[in-house]
């Protein structure tokens, strides 16, 4: 017979997770031994950043990833990667060496208890309750996490097991796709047929779902106007398509005036609605129609409004294309190009972003992480191809510059820019040392305006006040640490620098850090003003 460790690498071997993200402990020693050469370590030298690339290569590849941490001792650290894995809805099959069985009941030092840590964050939490079903618990776990909505999956694993002896598991086929509903769909189908101006919601799940071209050809087919989903963590629609109208703002008064003129709205793959800031109203104009295309059966749930559908979004753009009327194509409005930002001293992320978007390839895949020049990034930044943008799913900071390294290891033809704020950047800055010893060539741009702008303008937005703590980020020198870290480093603090700095970047092979200057941010919130009556904590 053998050991549950060999049988562990030949079904992570079958199950195609040959490489391995995370930080080793005493308790995963007896697992990581010896690796098989056809396997890869990537090493994070915070769990965050160890999870936070195993998020970004899982995203890009559609897959799930396989993560190794060190019980409770790099649980917690590695948790807001595991949270952004629940709400990004990212396969990751995360496993925690464990203290030895045959002495776990008397606590002994670094006994772990970070399966109920987990817990409310993953679709599944196990210790398995013998060291033979460990290869098991891999296995079934590595469904749930591919099961729509996927998710991570957290296993915990005793140290003692590896040695034990165990039979392989049958490593037998499953198939995930949900087909939704068909009486249902018809519903939705006569709906948009009596629509006299439908409009489409675009959220995440388009791309999970592999959705892209069907979705074009269906809001084609319809001559339906496209918004993305609020905050949304990726694009799923071209940007400079005829019919696309720009990003939903994220508070309920004002997304649902950004839809009255519509009759019928139908909400493809995204939550109904990600709201953050509180401004009561009605989540859609009284005698819109609302309709709800999800993957994820707890935003079927929890949507607040409409007619929720639980299936796979490809199939039901599908359906929607086959089945409904077309309409005629109107006079194509083309979008309005905003005005190009002026080489101002200090250097505006409009600028900034207007620039790299002429220096970019077409094929760049984005990581962004600016919370206050988002919206800047957003206007500028044209990307017209599928997996090319990726944000933070759920407002915990940390997630752009791991990301960017896992979306690069998954995608060597494709360069990464990772668009991060200074103190965003703080939160994993581990992750440039692994873009170093991995040869990721990330070209990560750090907008350094020397303070938490994004803060400061929801202080404004909320009158809230100035007179707060903690606000202000003076003395970081990025390009110290980044050069300390293994990194080929700049500042730019010219715009007349700006230019060449980048074509540098972009013509280098290597990683690359560019910290650039830039003004503060402005007094928008999530580009929103006070004109949306916003609430008032003061
Ligand atoms: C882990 C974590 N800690 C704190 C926050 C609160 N927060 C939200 S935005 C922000 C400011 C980020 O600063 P920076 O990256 O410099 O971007 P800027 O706001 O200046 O554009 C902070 C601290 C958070 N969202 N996540």
């Amino acid at each position: 017979m053998s050991t549950v460790r060999e049988i562990t690498y030949q079904l992570l071997r079958e199950l195609g997770m040959t490489v391995i993200f995370g930080n080793p402990g005493s308790t995963e020693l007896p697992f990581l031994r010896d690796m098989p050469s056809d396997f890869k370590y990537i090493l994070g030298l915070h769990e965050r950043v160890a999870t936070g690339m195993a998020l970004g290569y899982a995203m890009a590849k559609g897959k799930a990833a396989f993560v190794n941490l060190h019980s409770i001792a790099s649980s917690g650290n590695g948790l807001s990667a595991l949270v952004d894995a629940w709400y990004g809805h990212v396969p990751l099959v995360v496993t925690t060496g464990q203290q030895d069985r045959r002495q776990l009941l008397a606590e002994p030092f670094l006994a772990s208890r970070a399966l109920e840590t987990a817990k409310p964050y993953v679709k599944w939490a196990c210790e398995p309750p013998r060291a033979e079903d460990v290869p098991r618990a891999i296995l079934r776990g590595y469904h749930v996490a591919l099961q729509p909505p996927m998710g991570p999956v957290f296993i915990s694993i005793p140290m003692d097991d590896w040695t034990r002896e165990c039979l392989p598991p049958d490593c037998r086929e499953v198939h995930y796709k949900v087909s939704p509903d068909r009486v249902a769909l018809d519903g939705v189908v006569q709906a948009l047929d009596s629509s006299r101006n439908p409009a489409i919601v675009v959220g995440a799940q388009i791309e999970e779902d592999g959705g892209w071209k069907e979705v074009i050809a269906l809001a084609e087919h319809l001559q339906a106007d496209v918004y993305q989903q609020p905050i949304a963590p990726r694009w799923t629609f071209p940007r400079k398509h005829p019919l696309f109208r720009g990003g939903l703002l994220p508070a309920q008064q004002p997304l649902a005036n950004q839809l009255a003129a519509y009759d019928t709205v139908l909400v493809l793959g995204a939550p109904i609605f990600l709201y953050y800031a509180y401004v009561p109203g009605h989540t859609i104009r009284p005698g819109t129609k609302l309709f709800h295309l999800t993957n994820s059966p707890q935003d079927a749930s929890a949507a607040l409004a409409g007619t929720s559908i639980v299936g796979n979004l490809a199939d039901a753009a599908r359906y929607f294309l086959s089945h409904c009327q077309s309409r005629p194509r109107g006079t194509p409005t083309s979008r309005t190009e905003p005005a190009k930002p002026r080489p101002d001293y200090p250097i505006t992320p409009a600028y900034l972003f207007s620039l790299l978007n002429e220096v970019m390839p077409q094929s760049a895949i984005i990581a962004e992480e600016c919370p206050s020049s988002k919206g800047d990034l957003d206007q500028f930044l044209q990307s017209d191809e599928p997996g090319s943008f990726y944000s933070v799913p759920n407002g915990i900071l940390g997630f752009g510059l791991p990301a960017a390294v896992g979306l690069q290891l998954a995608n060597p033809s494709r360069r990464v820019v990772c668009s991060v704020g200074d103190g965003s950047a703080q939160y994993s800055i581990q992750a440039l040392w692994s873009a170093a010893q991995y040869e990721a060539p990330v070209i990560f741009i750090v907008l350094r305006n020397g303070d938490y702008s994004a803060l400061k303008s929801f202080c404004d937005f909320t009158e809230v006040g100035r007179n707060v703590s903690g606000m202000d980020l003076p003395g970081i020198d990025m390009v110290k640490i980044a050069q300390g870290y293994g990194l080929a480093a700049q500042e730019v603090d010219r715009p007349e620098d700006l230019e060449p700095g980048l074509r540098e970047a972009f013509a280098s092979p290597k990683p690359r850090l560019i910290t650039v200057n830039v003004t503060k941010g402005g007094e928008k919130c999530m580009g929103m003003d006070h004109s949306v009556n916003p609430p008032r904590y003061r």
